[in-house]
């Protein structure tokens, strides 16, 4: 098992396609583990997205993202960092694959819905990005009590 990170984008928070995003990873095998909604500050967007500082959509990405809140996931399954990519789709929308997040909910490449960490060292960078170890909770599939 692997965990990885997705980020319903404030495009996707504002078109309220939050729920199609998390009923299209759960039914792929994905289990969240932890989830929350954070509006990103200016220096916290910039530290996300350091790598992209000097692009020409660097200034324009930050402006983005902080624009309006984000939902933080972390989602659990085998190979979750390569499964998440492909159901997420490429970066521009008009790329993308037919039935993948970003063909269906992506504007243009800016306004693409989601982000999803695009190896196993940066899913290990961007989950504490967002959360404590406590705040990732373990649970098992139907195994919960039924109290009389
Ligand atoms: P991905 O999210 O597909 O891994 P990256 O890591 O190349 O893409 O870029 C990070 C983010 O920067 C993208 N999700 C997108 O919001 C923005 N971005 C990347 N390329 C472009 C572009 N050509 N025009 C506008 N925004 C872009």
């Amino acid at each position: 098992m692997e965990k990885t990170l997705l980020i319903i984008k404030p495009d996707a928070v504002c078109e309220n396609n939050t729920a199609d995003i998390l009923g299209i990873v759960t039914k792929e095998g994905f289990r969240i583990r932890a989830i929350k909604m954070t509006r990103f500050s200016s220096s916290q967007a910039s530290r996300f997205y350091a790598e992209h500082k000097g692009k020409p959509f660097y200034a324009p990405l930050i402006k983005f993202m902080t624009s309006n809140p984000v939902i933080a996931v972390v989602i659990e399954r085998k190979n979750a960092v390569k499964k998440l990519r492909e159901v997420v789709g490429k970066t521009n929308p008009a790329e993308a694959a037919i039935g993948t997040i970003r063909k269906k909910y992506a504007r243009d490449g800016r306004h693409n819905a989601v982000h999803a960490s695009d190896s196993l060292s940066s899913a290990k960078r961007e989950i504490p990005f967002f959360f404590k170890t406590s705040e990732i909770k373990d649970w098992k599939y139907k195994d919960y009590p039924v109290i009389k």
